[in-house]
């Protein structure tokens, strides 16, 4: 993992465009039935125990400016809009749960908020809830680097636990292009993928523990530090990827793994995508355990971010003819760990020179070139390209993001059939559809279909859905591999989900929120 490059999550700004409030809030109403706004005694009474700089609201007795809460209203994507008139930032665990009991006696719908980088919706109210951030609990609880297993604040951004890792030769098993901003709360409630999941896997396996506030204030401290513990029911795994519905994180004990000695990556120029799936077998043979990402974009989306200025761009003759691109990383010790078939002791720099020769003098070759980092700097600049894409993205246009499992040979196929389609309907235009891409994960079969459009517009909206989501159906995908269901997917859960699994959810979600409190109307219909 790369400790000298952050990449903040800047919001969109310029190009971006509000939904009509009506249209984004549709169905809203229903939603929330039954649930209470907060009010002026509601305050009084967080302000017994919370401090005035724990209280953003805009009612009184001291209203602040609604600009102070769009950035808590307001998604990343500027897609989806709320209107809270509160945020409340409690410091503890206690805290929390004191907010959560109130909450749940006076039926007042909360939205646990991270760092507001979800791009699905789920980290912001659809209407007037209670925004809970957890922004003010940063602290390290506790680091034992014999066993390398962290405790700390569920707010605690996902950069500043790699920085504090450093010293001790750590890193988190997790890395996204979000990680100046994201928090590791938020990073469990999405189960976050990110670019290494090939190599350290979901966190499903590297979570050991987390504290959770339940709807009804109580405190889950299931915060265990143990490898093993077959003690009946993992409690733990059903807030893993719940995006806030069954409660808030405020505690996360994750096994953090030792720091690799040496990293090295290369960005492959391929003349076609066909290449892509034989190219990934050939990497993973001659690299096998040093292999950590193997990321894929296609050349629109490339060309995007070189237009934009994400990482710096390869030259003219690298890209020339280059259909696609996929980012290899190694990850390894500095010496002879991995060696060859014949005994010689190969360092990891060297193996993927060795792969990049081989790659090229082969008579039929699945490059047509590949550029190869042979500094720190530019390592990072290389990352920066593949990391850069979605803000390159949200620079150009407003984004339609799909974010799905589909096999590794149909990533081009989904990209085509949807333009195809955008184009039958007259939307593939500079007015209205401006470009339709895909970059992702190619270890873990996750495609980001990306639709760059001028504006969001219902029009576009109905000609995607559920186009997108019956093809994804069709080759008995994920409608959503890694981002969540959130707000915007939970009319399209039954793609991925059959009735039976839909219904255990739902009794699920009862058991633990039977008032409905706890991000209402996020992840089930
Ligand atoms: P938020 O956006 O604040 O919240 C997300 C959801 O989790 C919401 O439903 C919210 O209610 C809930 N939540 C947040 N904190 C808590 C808590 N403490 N307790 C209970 N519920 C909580 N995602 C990937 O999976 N892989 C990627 O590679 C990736 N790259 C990204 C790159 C960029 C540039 C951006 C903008 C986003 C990217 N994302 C990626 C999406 C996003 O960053 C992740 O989903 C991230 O895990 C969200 O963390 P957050 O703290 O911002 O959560
Ligand atoms: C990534 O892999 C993120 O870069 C974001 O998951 C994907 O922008 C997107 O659609
Ligand atoms: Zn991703």
């Amino acid at each position: 993992m790369r400790h000298d490059h952050v990449q903040s999550p800047a919001r969109s700004s310029g190009g971006t465009r509000h939904l009509p409030r009506r249209w984004a809030h549709a169905g809203s109403a229903a939603a929330l039935r039954g649930l209470n706004t907060v009010t002026e005694e509601d305050l009084a009474h967080f302000a017994q125990f919370l401090p005035p700089t724990s209280i953003l609201s805009t009612l009184t007795p001291s209203p602040s400016p609604a600009e102070e809460l769009a950035p808590f209203n307001n998604d990343w994507m500027n897609k989806y809009h709320g209107k809270s008139t509160t945020v409340l930032k409690p410091r503890t665990t206690e805290e929390v749960s004191k907010i959560v009991k109130w909450c749940s006696q006076r039926r007042i719908g909360i939205v646990p908020q991270g760092g507001n980088t979800g791009l699905v919706g789920g980290g912001v109210p659809i209407n007037d809830e209670l925004i809970l951030s957890l922004s003010n609990m940063t602290k390290v609880r506790s680091f034992d680097d014999v066993s390398g297993i962290l405790v700390a604040d569920a707010g605690c951004i996902l950069q500043s636990l790699s920085d504090y890792l450093a010293p001790y030769h750590h890193i988190v098993p997790l890395d996204l292009g979000a990680k100046g901003s994201c928090q590791i709360g938020g990073n469990v409630s999405t189960n976050a993928g990110g670019l290494r999941l090939l190599r350290y896997g979901s966190l499903h396996g590297s979570v050991l523990g987390l504290e959770v506030v339940l709807p009804d204030g109580t405190v889950l401290d299931q915060l265990t530090s143990l490898r093993k513990d077959n003690t009946g029911y993992d409690l733990k795994q059903l807030f893993i990827g719940a995006e806030g519905t069954l409660g808030v994180v405020t505690g996360v004990s994750i096994l953090a793994a030792p720091a690799p000695q040496a990293s090295n990556n290369v960005i492959l120029a391929l003349p076609k995508f066909d290449n892509v799936q034989p190219l990934f077998k050939e990497v993973k043979r001659q690299l096998s355990e040093i292999l950590s990402a193997f990321e894929y974009m296609d050349r629109t989306v490339y060309d995007l971010a070189v237009k934009h200025g994400q990482g710096r761009a390869l030259d003219p003759q690298d890209v020339e003819g280059a259909e696609c691109f996929v980012l290899v990383e190694t990850s390894g010790g500095k010496r002879e760990h991995d060696e060859e078939a014949s005994h010689i002791p190969l360092p990891d720099a060297q193996k993927l020179n060795t792969l990049l020769e081989t790659l090229m003098e082969a008579d039929e070759p699945l490059i047509n070139t590949g550029v190869l980092a042979t500094s720190p700097a530019q390592f990072s600049a290389l990352w920066a390209i593949r990391e850069g894409l979605t803000e390159a993205v949200s620079k150009e246009g407003n984004a339609y993001k799909y974010d799905v499992s589909v096999p590794l040979d149909k990533f081009q196929e989904v990209v085509d059939k949807t333009r195809e389609h955008l184009q039958q309907k007259g939307l593939l235009h500079a007015d209205a559809v401006k470009y339709v891409v895909g970059y992702g994960h190619v270890g873990d079969s996750n495609l980001h279909l990306n639709i760059v459009a001028a504006a969001y517009t219902p029009e576009i909206e109905a000609a995607l859905e559920p186009f997108v989501y019956e093809l994804v159906a069709s080759y008995k995908g994920s409608i959503s591999a890694e981002h969540g269901i959130g707000y915007m997917k939970t009319h399209a859960l039954q793609y991925s989900k059959n009735p039976t699994s839909i219904d255990i959810m739902k009794r699920i979600k009862h058991l633990f929120d039977p008032h409905g409190i706890m991000n209402p109307g996020k992840v089930l219909p």
